[in-house]
Protein backbone atom coordinates (compact mmCIF):
# COMPACT_ATOMS: atom_id res chain seq x y z
CA UNK A 1 0.00 0.00 0.00
CA UNK A 2 1.89 3.52 -0.85
CA UNK A 3 2.02 5.16 2.42
CA UNK A 4 0.20 8.59 3.20
CA UNK A 5 2.92 10.91 3.76
CA UNK A 6 2.83 14.64 4.82
CA UNK A 7 6.95 15.37 4.39
CA UNK A 8 6.61 15.47 0.51
CA UNK A 9 9.60 18.28 -0.81
CA UNK A 10 8.90 20.82 -3.65
CA UNK A 11 11.39 18.98 -5.35
CA UNK A 12 9.55 15.61 -5.13
CA UNK A 13 6.15 17.13 -6.56
CA UNK A 14 8.25 19.33 -8.98
CA UNK A 15 9.32 15.83 -10.33
CA UNK A 16 6.03 13.63 -10.07
CA UNK A 17 4.31 17.04 -11.69
CA UNK A 18 6.75 17.05 -14.68
CA UNK A 19 7.50 13.33 -14.92
CA UNK A 20 6.21 11.95 -19.17
CA UNK A 21 2.51 12.67 -18.99
CA UNK A 22 1.59 8.70 -19.46
CA UNK A 23 3.85 7.07 -16.99
CA UNK A 24 2.47 10.05 -14.46
CA UNK A 25 -1.14 9.17 -15.48
CA UNK A 26 -0.10 5.03 -15.02
CA UNK A 27 0.86 6.00 -11.35
CA UNK A 28 -1.70 7.92 -10.57
CA UNK A 29 -3.89 5.70 -11.73
CA UNK A 30 -2.62 2.91 -9.75
CA UNK A 31 -2.30 5.07 -6.73
CA UNK A 32 -5.93 5.42 -7.27
CA UNK A 33 -7.34 1.91 -7.62
CA UNK A 34 -5.39 1.43 -4.14
CA UNK A 35 -7.23 3.51 -2.42
CA UNK A 36 -10.52 3.59 -4.32
CA UNK A 37 -12.85 1.99 -6.28
CA UNK A 38 -12.05 3.27 -9.88
CA UNK A 39 -15.35 2.71 -11.49
CA UNK A 40 -17.29 5.33 -8.61
CA UNK A 41 -17.51 8.84 -9.24
CA UNK A 42 -18.94 11.18 -6.49
CA UNK A 43 -21.73 13.17 -8.04
CA UNK A 44 -21.95 16.55 -6.14
CA UNK A 45 -24.52 19.90 -6.67
CA UNK A 46 -23.68 23.54 -6.18
CA UNK A 47 -25.84 26.10 -5.32
CA UNK A 48 -24.94 29.88 -4.72
CA UNK A 49 -27.45 30.46 -1.35
CA UNK A 50 -25.99 33.99 -1.69
CA UNK A 51 -24.92 35.67 -5.02
CA UNK A 52 -22.78 38.81 -5.85
CA UNK A 53 -21.62 42.07 -4.11
CA UNK A 54 -18.62 40.21 -2.69
CA UNK A 55 -16.19 42.85 -1.28
CA UNK A 56 -13.10 40.65 -2.13
CA UNK A 57 -10.98 41.19 -4.90
CA UNK A 58 -10.43 37.72 -6.30
CA UNK A 59 -9.49 38.57 -9.58
CA UNK A 60 -11.04 35.12 -11.21
CA UNK A 61 -14.71 35.63 -9.86
CA UNK A 62 -17.53 36.98 -10.91
CA UNK A 63 -19.28 37.66 -7.74
CA UNK A 64 -16.88 40.14 -6.69
CA UNK A 65 -18.55 43.75 -6.14
CA UNK A 66 -15.97 45.74 -7.68
CA UNK A 67 -16.01 44.35 -11.22
CA UNK A 68 -18.91 44.05 -14.08
CA UNK A 69 -19.85 41.18 -14.99
CA UNK A 70 -23.47 39.65 -15.62
CA UNK A 71 -24.05 38.02 -12.56
CA UNK A 72 -27.17 38.41 -11.05
CA UNK A 73 -26.90 39.28 -7.32
CA UNK A 74 -29.65 38.07 -4.54
CA UNK A 75 -29.38 38.19 -0.91
CA UNK A 76 -29.63 34.99 1.14
CA UNK A 77 -32.44 32.41 -0.35
CA UNK A 78 -34.81 31.57 1.83
CA UNK A 79 -34.11 28.33 3.81
CA UNK A 80 -37.57 26.21 2.20
CA UNK A 81 -36.21 27.13 -1.57
CA UNK A 82 -32.31 26.05 -0.53
CA UNK A 83 -33.78 22.54 1.11
CA UNK A 84 -35.88 22.10 -1.78
CA UNK A 85 -33.28 22.78 -4.10
CA UNK A 86 -31.05 19.81 -2.20
CA UNK A 87 -34.14 17.24 -2.31
CA UNK A 88 -33.68 17.70 -6.14
CA UNK A 89 -30.24 17.26 -6.04
CA UNK A 90 -30.59 13.80 -3.76
CA UNK A 91 -33.28 12.98 -6.09
CA UNK A 92 -30.94 13.40 -9.64
CA UNK A 93 -28.67 11.23 -7.87
CA UNK A 94 -25.82 13.75 -5.94
CA UNK A 95 -24.75 12.55 -2.47
CA UNK A 96 -23.37 15.95 -1.57
CA UNK A 97 -24.56 19.28 -1.50
CA UNK A 98 -22.42 22.62 -0.73
CA UNK A 99 -24.07 25.86 -0.30
CA UNK A 100 -21.65 28.84 -1.38
CA UNK A 101 -21.98 32.65 -0.25
CA UNK A 102 -20.32 35.17 -1.84
CA UNK A 103 -18.92 36.56 1.52
CA UNK A 104 -15.79 37.73 2.82
CA UNK A 105 -15.96 35.68 6.36
CA UNK A 106 -18.94 34.41 8.31
CA UNK A 107 -20.53 36.98 10.58
CA UNK A 108 -22.66 35.91 13.59
CA UNK A 109 -25.78 37.13 12.49
CA UNK A 110 -29.65 36.09 11.50
CA UNK A 111 -28.11 35.26 7.81
CA UNK A 112 -25.46 32.57 9.66
CA UNK A 113 -28.11 31.70 11.67
CA UNK A 114 -30.40 30.73 8.58
CA UNK A 115 -27.31 29.09 7.26
CA UNK A 116 -26.95 26.54 10.11
CA UNK A 117 -30.96 25.55 10.66
CA UNK A 118 -30.45 25.20 6.50
CA UNK A 119 -27.64 22.80 7.29
CA UNK A 120 -29.86 20.87 9.81
CA UNK A 121 -32.30 20.69 6.39
CA UNK A 122 -30.02 19.16 4.15
CA UNK A 123 -27.64 16.95 6.99
CA UNK A 124 -31.09 15.43 7.82
CA UNK A 125 -31.71 14.37 4.19
CA UNK A 126 -28.54 11.97 4.48
CA UNK A 127 -26.18 14.29 2.05
CA UNK A 128 -22.69 15.16 2.88
CA UNK A 129 -23.69 18.76 3.48
CA UNK A 130 -20.50 21.43 2.67
CA UNK A 131 -20.43 24.63 3.04
CA UNK A 132 -18.00 27.04 1.53
CA UNK A 133 -18.77 30.76 2.79
CA UNK A 134 -15.63 32.29 3.43
CA UNK A 135 -13.31 32.96 6.43
CA UNK A 136 -15.05 30.81 9.47
CA UNK A 137 -13.66 31.24 13.50
CA UNK A 138 -13.32 28.70 15.91
CA UNK A 139 -16.49 29.37 17.10
CA UNK A 140 -18.47 29.79 14.01
CA UNK A 141 -16.74 26.32 12.87
CA UNK A 142 -18.29 24.62 15.81
CA UNK A 143 -21.36 26.24 15.32
CA UNK A 144 -21.22 24.72 12.32
CA UNK A 145 -20.19 21.02 12.84
CA UNK A 146 -22.74 21.36 15.95
CA UNK A 147 -25.37 22.22 13.33
CA UNK A 148 -23.98 18.92 11.26
CA UNK A 149 -21.85 20.34 8.77
CA UNK A 150 -19.87 17.46 6.57
CA UNK A 151 -17.65 19.30 5.34
CA UNK A 152 -15.86 22.54 4.42
CA UNK A 153 -15.03 24.31 1.11
CA UNK A 154 -12.02 27.04 1.21
CA UNK A 155 -9.85 27.27 -1.63
CA UNK A 156 -5.84 27.72 -1.34
CA UNK A 157 -6.60 28.71 -5.45
CA UNK A 158 -2.58 29.38 -6.05
CA UNK A 159 0.67 29.25 -4.32
CA UNK A 160 1.35 31.24 -1.94
CA UNK A 161 4.28 33.24 -4.04
CA UNK A 162 1.75 33.68 -6.88
CA UNK A 163 -1.08 34.86 -4.15
CA UNK A 164 -0.72 38.20 -3.93
CA UNK A 165 -1.18 38.58 -8.09
CA UNK A 166 -4.43 37.26 -7.78
CA UNK A 167 -6.52 38.44 -4.37
CA UNK A 168 -5.20 41.62 -2.37
CA UNK A 169 -7.72 41.84 0.16
CA UNK A 170 -7.06 38.71 2.34
CA UNK A 171 -3.70 36.81 2.85
CA UNK A 172 -2.84 33.09 2.56
CA UNK A 173 -1.93 32.73 6.10
CA UNK A 174 -5.77 33.54 6.33
CA UNK A 175 -6.59 31.20 4.31
CA UNK A 176 -4.46 28.44 6.42
CA UNK A 177 -5.76 29.71 9.14
CA UNK A 178 -9.79 28.96 8.55
CA UNK A 179 -8.80 25.66 7.09
CA UNK A 180 -7.14 25.21 10.94
CA UNK A 181 -10.44 26.07 12.58
CA UNK A 182 -12.17 23.77 10.09
CA UNK A 183 -9.71 21.06 11.03
CA UNK A 184 -9.88 21.80 14.97
CA UNK A 185 -13.72 21.49 14.50
CA UNK A 186 -13.44 17.90 13.06
CA UNK A 187 -15.03 19.16 9.62
CA UNK A 188 -14.07 17.09 6.86
CA UNK A 189 -12.08 19.75 4.68
CA UNK A 190 -11.85 20.59 0.74
CA UNK A 191 -9.66 22.98 -0.55
CA UNK A 192 -8.08 22.73 -3.48
CA UNK A 193 -7.93 25.31 -6.40
CA UNK A 194 -7.59 26.91 -9.85
CA UNK A 195 -4.71 26.76 -12.83
CA UNK A 196 -5.09 29.22 -16.28
CA UNK A 197 -4.73 32.10 -13.74
CA UNK A 198 -1.31 33.12 -15.39
CA UNK A 199 0.64 30.74 -12.89
CA UNK A 200 3.82 28.71 -13.51
CA UNK A 201 4.13 25.29 -13.26
CA UNK A 202 6.00 26.43 -9.98
CA UNK A 203 2.79 27.23 -8.64
CA UNK A 204 1.26 24.78 -9.62
CA UNK A 205 3.28 22.30 -7.61
CA UNK A 206 3.93 25.10 -4.87
CA UNK A 207 0.07 24.83 -4.14
CA UNK A 208 0.19 20.79 -4.03
CA UNK A 209 3.23 21.27 -1.54
CA UNK A 210 1.20 23.54 0.83
CA UNK A 211 -1.84 20.96 0.90
CA UNK A 212 0.06 17.70 0.83
CA UNK A 213 2.02 19.12 3.89
CA UNK A 214 -0.59 20.35 5.97
CA UNK A 215 -0.92 18.08 9.53
CA UNK A 216 -3.25 15.98 7.44
CA UNK A 217 -4.16 15.65 3.93
CA UNK A 218 -7.37 17.44 3.38
CA UNK A 219 -10.40 14.95 2.08
CA UNK A 220 -11.36 16.69 -0.68
CA UNK A 221 -9.23 18.56 -3.39
CA UNK A 222 -11.12 20.58 -6.17
CA UNK A 223 -9.18 21.02 -9.06
CA UNK A 224 -10.62 23.75 -11.28
CA UNK A 225 -9.84 25.48 -14.43
CA UNK A 226 -10.44 28.68 -14.70
CA UNK A 227 -13.88 30.02 -16.58
CA UNK A 228 -12.60 33.11 -17.29
CA UNK A 229 -15.70 35.79 -16.83
CA UNK A 230 -15.93 39.02 -18.85
CA UNK A 231 -15.86 42.03 -16.68
CA UNK A 232 -13.14 40.02 -14.16
CA UNK A 233 -9.22 40.71 -14.31
CA UNK A 234 -8.88 37.26 -16.23
CA UNK A 235 -11.58 37.39 -18.28
CA UNK A 236 -8.65 36.87 -21.44
CA UNK A 237 -6.77 34.38 -20.34
CA UNK A 238 -5.94 31.46 -22.57
CA UNK A 239 -8.10 28.15 -21.87
CA UNK A 240 -5.61 25.47 -20.20
CA UNK A 241 -4.79 22.25 -22.09
CA UNK A 242 -6.43 18.70 -20.71
CA UNK A 243 -3.07 17.82 -19.80
CA UNK A 244 -2.59 20.32 -17.47
CA UNK A 245 -5.28 19.31 -16.17
CA UNK A 246 -4.67 15.85 -15.90
CA UNK A 247 -0.99 16.39 -14.67
CA UNK A 248 -2.75 18.16 -11.90
CA UNK A 249 -4.82 15.81 -10.87
CA UNK A 250 -2.36 12.86 -11.50
CA UNK A 251 -0.06 14.71 -9.15
CA UNK A 252 -2.98 15.76 -6.29
CA UNK A 253 -3.93 12.02 -6.45
CA UNK A 254 -0.61 10.65 -6.27
CA UNK A 255 0.84 13.09 -3.01
CA UNK A 256 -2.94 12.54 -1.11
CA UNK A 257 -4.09 9.21 -2.21
CA UNK A 258 -6.76 9.34 -0.22
CA UNK A 259 -8.46 12.91 -0.69
CA UNK A 260 -11.42 12.50 -3.25
CA UNK A 261 -9.90 14.38 -6.15
CA UNK A 262 -12.63 16.49 -7.56
CA UNK A 263 -13.01 17.77 -11.60
CA UNK A 264 -14.31 20.97 -10.56
CA UNK A 265 -15.24 24.07 -13.02
CA UNK A 266 -13.97 24.00 -16.23
CA UNK A 267 -15.87 20.86 -17.26
CA UNK A 268 -17.94 22.34 -19.92
CA UNK A 269 -15.53 23.61 -22.14
CA UNK A 270 -14.07 19.57 -21.72
CA UNK A 271 -15.31 17.16 -23.81
CA UNK A 272 -15.90 13.09 -22.70
CA UNK A 273 -12.66 11.83 -23.92
CA UNK A 274 -10.82 14.94 -22.20
CA UNK A 275 -12.90 14.30 -18.69
CA UNK A 276 -11.92 10.43 -19.49
CA UNK A 277 -8.40 11.33 -18.99
CA UNK A 278 -9.11 13.11 -15.97
CA UNK A 279 -10.84 9.73 -14.28
CA UNK A 280 -7.91 8.06 -15.51
CA UNK A 281 -5.62 10.50 -13.56
CA UNK A 282 -7.52 9.89 -10.52
CA UNK A 283 -10.00 12.70 -10.40
CA UNK A 284 -13.26 10.78 -8.71
CA UNK A 285 -15.46 13.82 -8.07
CA UNK A 286 -17.90 15.55 -10.65
CA UNK A 287 -20.24 19.02 -9.79
CA UNK A 288 -23.48 18.44 -11.97
CA UNK A 289 -26.71 20.41 -12.81
CA UNK A 290 -26.11 22.90 -15.43
CA UNK A 291 -24.84 26.02 -13.24
CA UNK A 292 -21.56 25.54 -10.82
CA UNK A 293 -22.41 28.77 -8.53
CA UNK A 294 -22.51 31.25 -10.96
CA UNK A 295 -21.14 30.25 -14.04
CA UNK A 296 -22.50 27.32 -16.85
CA UNK A 297 -21.46 23.51 -16.26
CA UNK A 298 -22.25 20.51 -18.37
CA UNK A 299 -26.22 19.28 -18.23
CA UNK A 300 -27.16 16.54 -16.46
CA UNK A 301 -28.28 14.44 -19.39
CA UNK A 302 -25.06 14.93 -20.99
CA UNK A 303 -23.66 13.52 -17.91
CA UNK A 304 -25.38 10.82 -17.38
CA UNK A 305 -24.38 9.63 -20.91
CA UNK A 306 -21.05 9.74 -20.12
CA UNK A 307 -21.76 7.46 -16.93
CA UNK A 308 -22.72 5.08 -19.47
CA UNK A 309 -20.38 5.34 -21.73
CA UNK A 310 -17.52 5.38 -19.64
CA UNK A 311 -19.61 2.83 -17.26
CA UNK A 312 -19.27 4.76 -14.42
CA UNK A 313 -21.17 4.60 -11.34
CA UNK A 314 -22.14 7.37 -8.90
CA UNK A 315 -20.68 7.10 -5.43
CA UNK A 316 -22.85 6.58 -1.96
CA UNK A 317 -22.62 9.39 0.45
CA UNK A 318 -20.16 9.01 3.51
CA UNK A 319 -17.98 5.94 2.03
CA UNK A 320 -15.79 4.94 3.86
CA UNK A 321 -16.57 6.96 6.96
CA UNK A 322 -18.98 4.89 8.94
CA UNK A 323 -18.16 6.44 12.00
CA UNK A 324 -18.88 10.14 11.16
CA UNK A 325 -21.77 8.79 9.14
CA UNK A 326 -23.29 7.36 12.44
CA UNK A 327 -22.60 10.86 13.97
CA UNK A 328 -24.00 12.74 11.15
CA UNK A 329 -27.63 11.46 10.44
CA UNK A 330 -29.71 11.67 13.15
CA UNK A 331 -32.14 8.21 13.07
N1 LIG B 1 -16.69 33.46 -0.95
C1 LIG B 1 -16.17 32.22 -0.50
C2 LIG B 1 -14.69 32.09 -0.68
O1 LIG B 1 -14.13 32.73 -1.57
O2 LIG B 1 -14.08 31.33 0.06
C3 LIG B 1 -16.85 31.03 -1.11
C4 LIG B 1 -17.30 31.02 -2.56
S1 LIG B 1 -16.00 31.10 -3.79
C5 LIG B 1 -16.92 31.46 -5.24
C6 LIG B 1 -15.46 29.41 -3.93
C7 LIG B 1 -14.34 29.10 -4.89
O3 LIG B 1 -14.83 29.11 -6.23
C8 LIG B 1 -13.16 30.03 -4.95
O4 LIG B 1 -12.25 29.82 -3.93
C9 LIG B 1 -12.55 29.66 -6.29
O5 LIG B 1 -11.57 28.66 -6.12
C10 LIG B 1 -13.73 29.13 -7.09
N2 LIG B 1 -14.01 30.01 -8.25
C11 LIG B 1 -14.61 31.21 -8.21
N3 LIG B 1 -14.69 31.75 -9.45
C12 LIG B 1 -14.12 30.87 -10.30
C13 LIG B 1 -13.90 30.86 -11.71
N4 LIG B 1 -14.25 31.87 -12.48
N5 LIG B 1 -13.29 29.78 -12.25
C14 LIG B 1 -12.92 28.74 -11.46
N6 LIG B 1 -13.11 28.70 -10.13
C15 LIG B 1 -13.70 29.75 -9.55
C1 LIG C 1 -14.56 24.68 -5.93
O1 LIG C 1 -13.36 24.52 -5.78
N1 LIG C 1 -15.18 24.80 -7.09
C2 LIG C 1 -16.60 25.03 -6.90
C3 LIG C 1 -16.75 24.89 -5.37
N2 LIG C 1 -15.42 24.76 -4.94
C4 LIG C 1 -17.45 25.93 -4.60
C5 LIG C 1 -17.03 26.38 -7.37
C6 LIG C 1 -16.53 26.78 -8.70
C7 LIG C 1 -17.15 28.07 -9.02
C8 LIG C 1 -16.94 28.47 -10.42
C9 LIG C 1 -17.40 29.84 -10.70
C10 LIG C 1 -18.88 30.07 -10.55
O2 LIG C 1 -19.69 29.24 -11.03
O3 LIG C 1 -19.25 31.10 -10.02
FE1 LIG D 1 -15.90 36.85 -2.86
FE2 LIG D 1 -15.38 34.23 -2.73
FE3 LIG D 1 -15.65 35.49 -5.12
FE4 LIG D 1 -13.51 35.98 -3.64
S1 LIG D 1 -14.09 33.99 -4.53
S2 LIG D 1 -14.80 37.54 -4.67
S3 LIG D 1 -14.36 35.88 -1.56
S4 LIG D 1 -17.23 35.20 -3.59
Amino acid sequence: MTEIRNNWTREEITEIYNSPVLDLMYKAATVHREYHNSSEVQVCTLLSVKTGGCPEDCSYCPQAARYHTDVKAHKLLPTEEVLAKAKEAKDSGSTRFCMGAAWREVRDNRDFDRVLDMVKGVNSMGLEVCCTLGMLTEEQAQKLKDAGLYAYNHNLDTSEEHYDEIISTRTYDDRLDTLKNVRNAKISVCSGGIIGMGERDEDRVGMLHTLATLPEHPESVPVNALVPVEGTPLAEQPRVSVWEMVRMIATARIIMPKAMVRLSAGRVRMNMEEQALCFMAGANSIFAGDKLLTTPNPDVVQDEEMFQVLNLKARKAFKGEASVKLEQIPL
